[in-house]
């Protein structure tokens, strides 16, 4: 049997396969009825095709998926689902959303055009999807002759800056939606790679996981994620605990604060590595040129450590990268060459060099090595001989850890996570941290499955009721923002 990342993205003829028949079955129902009435409305007739991908929760391993090591998450309910035809009569992309808050977008059909990252607009991320698939099947010998018109349009259930993965639900939905309108389809693992480039057209430097689990999640898993090349591995969960996601309400915008947040610390973490490469002995071109990664210099930081008798490379960040922030001229010092020259070919790695004052690197790789061990500490403990009790004790400790390492190292949580996390804790959750990108968004808590419903209401009486009170949120719309969540399956077409 074939491996299920070497499998196609599946194609149903009834939602059943996706929504199972509960109560989720008779809303996705209405959803895709909607979103039938609403594009034979919008365009005058009926959509080809339909796509869906969902959106996912991080378990543990937060920011370093793009250093190359592996997260574990898993797919949640909230999805984003797609309808589209294709137009012959009319050569232009027509993208409508059945939310009036996002206006309709056209977008002309040339698939080599540039997108206005400096005018973001939400449409911006079907076009990520457009390009990056032309771009693929053209590698792949597809022939797609001549650019045709697209009618589009979106339902996305997935709250939008809440660490959630609301971006890659779309650009993933978007992607495959195209690909089903011209009648192909690929494996899995090709599907998660090509879309995680696709997402980087949008000028984040994308590491890949959320991509990889909405693609290629299993209902009733979580994955534990590799990368180079991607694969999933299940992960079954102990029985009694339940993952409750909850929304801090400060929204993150990752594309518009990449310069500061998101690439800033891609651009700190790929310095970390140059740094320890050359202190390690590599000469300098060579460590400029050859390595990316935090992952590609762990090897000599493990040799180092053997050589005090240990084997973490954490030893090699704290003897040789200093715990100071380093300046631009003192990184310069140890490179031998411009921090401009060695970014020039990544205009979104320049935009961080403009906007940073200094680089922290020791917290940084600090942050990562660690981060990666304790995925892999995760995994370890849920497939142990211990009970599922001691199992759920042992994964909320290392989430309490990976969010002092996120919060502390990382510096990616906000005072909202921050009070957040801490009622989550206060109010018996096994472990809780932040989820995603961070800098706002949702935090992720382990919670005793017999207590969900108290903890959910605790929630709602310690963190969100001032909130109501302010009318930052209306008190009908809690659940989109306090909700226990179970492994959902990933991506599908559906044509009925
Ligand atoms: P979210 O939380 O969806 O913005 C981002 C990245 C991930 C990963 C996490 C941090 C994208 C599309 N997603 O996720 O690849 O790096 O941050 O662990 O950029």
């Amino acid at each position: 049997m074939a491996k299920h990342e070497e499998t196609p993205i599946p194609c149903f003829s009834s939602l059943e396969a996706v929504y199972g028949d509960g109560s989720q079955l008779e809303e996705a129902k209405l959803r895709f009825d909607h979103l039938n009435s609403k594009f034979l409305q919008v365009f005058g007739h009926p959509p080809d095709v339909f796509a869906r991908s969902p959106g996912r929760v991080n378990l543990i391993g937060e920011h370093i998926d793009y250093e190359g090591y592996s997260v574990l998450p898993m797919a949640i309910r909230q999805d984003t689902i797609i309808a589209i035809r294709k137009n012959h009569a009319q050569k232009v992309l027509r993208i409508a959303n059945v939310n009036d808050k996002y206006t309709e977008c056209t977008y002309p059909v040339d698939p080599n055009q540039a997108i206005d990252l400096k005018n973001h607009k939400w449409g911006h991320y079907f076009i990520c999807g457009y390009k990056g698939f032309y771009e693929f099947a053209k590698s792949k010998g597809v022939d797609m002759g001549d650019a045709v018109g697209l009618d589009v349009i979106v339902d996305g259930t997935v709250p939008t800056g809440s660490g959630l993965s609301s971006s890659a639900a779309f650009v993933c939905s978007a992607t495959i939606a195209i690909m089903a309108a011209f009648d192909v389809n690929f494996p899995k693992k090709e599907i998660a790679q090509l879309t995680c480039e696709c997402e980087r057209h949008i000028g984040t430097q994308s590491g890949g996981m959320d991509q990889a689990i909405s693609v290629m999640a299993k209902t009733g898993f979580a994955e534990l994620i590799d990368f180079n090349p991607i694969r999933a591995t299940d992960v079954q969960l102990p029985a009694g605990g339940t993952f409750v996601i909850a929304h801090s309400l400060a929204e993150s915008q990752k594309a518009v604060t990449a310069a500061t947040n998101y690439n800033n610390r891609v651009v700190e973490c790929r310095l970390a590595s140059i740094v320890l490469g050359i202190k390690l002995g590599m000469k300098q071109q060579d460590a400029i040129s050859n390595v990316k990664t935090l992952s590609d210099v762990e090897g000599l930081c493990v040799s180092f450590a053997n050589s005090r008798g240990s084997s973490d490379p954490v030893i090699a960040v704290k003897e040789l990268l200093k715990d100071k922030p380093y300046t631009t001229e003192e990184i310069e010092a140890i490179t031998g060459e411009s921090l401009q020259s060695i970014f020039k070919n990544s205009p979104s790695s320049l935009d961080v060099l403009k906007a940073a004052k200094h680089f922290k690197l020791h917290h940084r790789a600090a942050h990562v090595y660690s981060e990666a061990k304790r995925v892999h500490a995760f995994k370890d403990a849920v497939s142990s001989d211990l009970s599922d009790e001691d199992k759920l004790k042992k994964l909320g400790e290392l989430m309490n850890e990976s969010h002092y390492s996120c919060s502390v190292l990382y510096e990616c949580s906000c005072p909202e996570l921050e009070e957040l996390v801490k009622i989550c804790r206060d109010n018996d959750a096994l472990g809780a941290r932040l989820t995603g990108a961070g800098w706002g968004g949702c935090a992720v808590a382990l919670v005793k499955e017999a207590t969900v419903p108290q903890f959910i209401l605790n929630l709602k009486e310690k963190f969100y009721q001032s909130r109501i009170d302010k009318g930052v949120i209306s008190k009908n719309d809690l659940g989109l923002y306090v909700f226990a969540s179970k492994p959902s399956s990933g991506a599908a077409i559906f044509k009925f």
